[in-house]
């Protein structure tokens, strides 16, 4: 076909020959011609080439008729002519980037490189955000493309990422709260939280919940306030002051936050307007993710802003991310290398998951596993995925290594067609599905961890999910991009690696806020569970009252099962306690030497900080009581009653409310409340609703001899 037959490749001729012809002569050196052509010229420009010198108007002739030429390498030519042209306001890495690019197929990022837009500078503009993406993404940009081609013409084909797998339900440990096996766990765990490292995701912008700030500014609840970073600030802070009890040299517990372009500067400015929650900015580390680039096509085209062609569009990539940011920040190593045994990862509003990790860390030491997650019974058909053992195929066994892995809810249901469940479905004798849900609590063996990510680069197989517009898969509804998930880890792992789970009930370990009042109806619908803000608040009390149920106390703590804003939830007392007050279910056992001599009514409010012993109290209302550092602080009360706290439901469209009520669908409503603040050093009694400093702390000095 000769190249001047269509309209587009006529444009790139015509181009060509005018940027060739800077003299207007109707010949150039044919050194040029031969330095910008495409190999599909050469010969053609050979034949032609004088004395050095080539025809133009011959050299156009002769390309129409050739049969060689094809329209993608003029066009290639074409571009490559255009990137020329702006040489002169490009760095010479954004011109060899802008090279490589045309060459891997990007054309179109080019097409608008004229000079009016070279004059102002646009192009640079656009290499800029390029070269951005280009140095963060392992191997380059190109490399990037390659494998967005190869995964979209899987997508296309329909190839099943699991064909060469059986599905089988995996075996882990199942523990049950507050059990004897339980608590010798939760001890083992509480031992060798001395070597254990945090990491939270939370570069995630929370679009299904529809709040504008970053999730991790939320309140946990709304009696206190305490946003989930702050609360799990304190949890960290409180393992460490356990641990540092039994230690001669002290240990900070280190903790790194994954953000992103999204949510990285609000976290920066949470942290340093509440100085880091109390936490050593030395043992903080924030390590940012970066978006990749969008793609337009299944020829993993990068998608400009349909109005500004110099404005690259991006995408996030995942939160698998954060292997990649341990790994090139170097913390995975220097956390295994400075005495750092376990990390583990969480999400950015489970804030549950501090009652299961001391047993977690426990079953890992146990079991010596690499890989421990934390699940959570699952109903089918849940935005969470299931952890399945995926055994080879017998076609495929000795080519596919054996995985105990999270499947996504996404395609865990055409996965299970072929298992006796028939798909997504629950089994019939306990109505959740066979397969445990993944809540993305990862405890990895740091040592092994820091040597996979050496091995990896950090880098998770990604893939790719567009949602295609025609029946055809050509046409894409809207950009999509490569991406990669942090469960997907022990895919990187080799076979003797120990991956397992741990399997716990939901209430006590599981309840996230991804969801909007309106979308969380209809899920809990679904499945029960609306995963929002109203659920979420509703189960980090409920979890408080089942842990005082559990050790004695006289509560409900199912409580009553109503629905808020037509979202099914549990209420009852309103208990909030803080990490420093009971980090574990030992510790709070603890704090009640007579838990019979306790009772809490269903409408009742209690919030206690700090170093607090229950002796006595009959609770039926609001009390809070707060023992300020070196404060020791004995309630004995008989009888504390008050109208107390209420929730008073709100019109959720109502802007002049602060959206973190709006996500939930209520405020507070403080009728009464008896508070105590015990604000001096020493030891305390709170009776008969007041407190008394019995005996004031020696100071430092006062202990000196004279
Ligand atoms: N996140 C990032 O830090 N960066 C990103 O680019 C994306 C997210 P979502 P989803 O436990 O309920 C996960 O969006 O789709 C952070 C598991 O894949 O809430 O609900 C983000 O800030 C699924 O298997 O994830 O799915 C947040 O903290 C199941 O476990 C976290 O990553 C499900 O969570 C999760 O992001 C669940």
């Amino acid at each position: 076909m000769g190249i001047a037959q269509s309209a587009e490749a006529k444009a790139q001729v015509e181009l060509i020959f005018k940027t060739l012809d800077t003299e207007g002569n109707g010949a150039i050196d044919a050194k040029e011609a031969l330095a910008i052509a495409p190999g599909a010229w050469k010969e053609v420009v050979e034949a032609i080439a004088k004395d050095g010198k080539v025809n133009l108007a011959e050299l156009k002739e002769a390309l129409e008729k050739s049969p060689k030429s094809t329209l993608e390498a003029v066009a290639l030519a074409g571009q490559k002519l255009r990137i020329q042209g702006c040489k002169e306001i490009l760095t010479p890495e954004q011109l060899t980037l802008a090279f490589q690019l045309a060459e891997a197929g990007q054309l179109h990022l080019f097409k608008a490189w004229d000079e009016k837009a070279a004059k102002e500078h646009k192009p640079k503009d656009l290499m800029e955000a390029l070269i951005a993406c280009d140095k963060k993404y392992p191997g380059g940009l190109v490399a990037y493309i390659k494998k967005a081609k190869d995964l979209l013409a899987s997508s296309k084909a329909g190839v099943n990422p699991f064909e060469n797998y059986t599905p089988e339900v995996p075996h882990g440990k199942v523990l049950s709260f507050g059990d004897p096996s339980f608590l010798a766990l939760e001890e083992a765990g509480l031992k060798e939280m001395k070597g254990a490292a945090f990491v939270l995701v939370a570069g995630g912008l929370g679009e299904r919940l529809g709040y504008s700030g970053i999730k991790v500014a939320l309140p946990v609840e709304i009696t206190t306030m305490t946003c989930y970073l702050e609360f799990y600030i304190n949890h960290i802070l409180a393992f460490q002051e356990l641990v540092n009890k039994e230690l001669k040299d002290p240990v900070q517990l280190p903790f790194a936050i994954m953000t992103s372009g999204d949510t990285h500067d609000k976290t920066q400015k949470l942290l340093d307007d509440n100085k880091y929650f109390g936490m050593d900015k030395k043992q903080l580390t924030l390590v940012k993710q970066d978006k990749v680039p969008a793609l337009s096509d299944n020829n993993a085209s990068f998608a400009l802003d349909s109005n500004d062609k110099f404005k690259l569009l991006t995408k996030p990539h995942g939160h698998g991310d954060v292997h990649l940011l341990l790994y090139q920040s170097g913390l995975a190593t220097k956390w295994a290398e400075s005495g750092v045994t376990w990390i583990s990862f969480f999400q950015d509003t489970n804030g549950l998951v501090f009652n299961a990790l001391p047993a977690c860390l426990g079953v890992s030491k146990e079991l010596d596993l690499d890989v421990n997650s934390l699940t959570v019974p699952r109903k089918p058909g849940e935005a969470v995925g299931a952890i399945c053992k995926l055994v080879p195929t017998k076609e495929a066994k000795g080519k596919v290594k054996e995985l105990t892995v999270n499947v996504e809810y996404n395609q865990l249901d055409a996965l299970l067609k072929s298992t006796p469940v028939g798909g997504d479905a629950a089994d019939e004798k306990t109505g959740f599905s066979p397969y445990p849900g993944n809540i993305n609590v990862l405890v990895f063996k740091a040592s092994s961890y820091s040597k996979i990510l050496a091995k990896s680069h950090g880098v998770v197989p990604e893939f790719v999910n567009p949602k295609y517009a025609d029946k055809e898969k050509t046409l894409f509804k809207k950009p999509t991009r490569l991406e990669c998930m942090m469960q997907d880890y022990p895919r990187l792992c080799d076979e003797d690696k120990k991956v397992g789970f741990t399997s716990m009930q939901r209430w006590a370990c599981f309840s996230a806020v991804k969801n909007k009042i309106a979308d969380a109806k209809a899920k809990a619908a679904k499945t029960g569970f609306g995963e929002c803000g109203c659920t979420g608040e509703a189960d980090a009390y409920k979890v408080n009252r089942k842990k005082l149920e559990i050790i004695g106390v006289k509560i409900s703590g199912d409580g009553k099962q109503v629905t808020m804003k037509d979202i099914p939830c549990s209420q009852g007392a309103k208990v909030t306690y803080t990490a420093s007050f009971a980090p574990s279910l030992t510790d709070l056992k603890a704090r009640f030497p007579n838990p019979g001599a306790v009772s809490i009514s269903d409408k009742s409010s209690l919030v206690l900080e700090g170093d607090i012993t229950i002796k006595s109290l009959d609770l039926d209302g609001a009390l809070q009581v707060i023992a300020s550092p070196g404060a020791k602080v004995t309630i004995e009360e008989s009888k504390v009653q008050n109208d107390g706290h209420e929730f008073k439901e709100i019109d959720v469209s109502d802007t002049s409310i602060d959206e973190k009520f709006r996500i939930r669908g209520y405020t507070l409503d403080v009728k009464a409340e008896a508070k105590h603040v015990c604000d001096k050093a020493g030891t305390w009694v709170i009776k008969d609703g007041k407190a008394t400093l019995v005996e004031e702390a020696k100071t430092t000095d006062e202990k000196k001899p004279e």
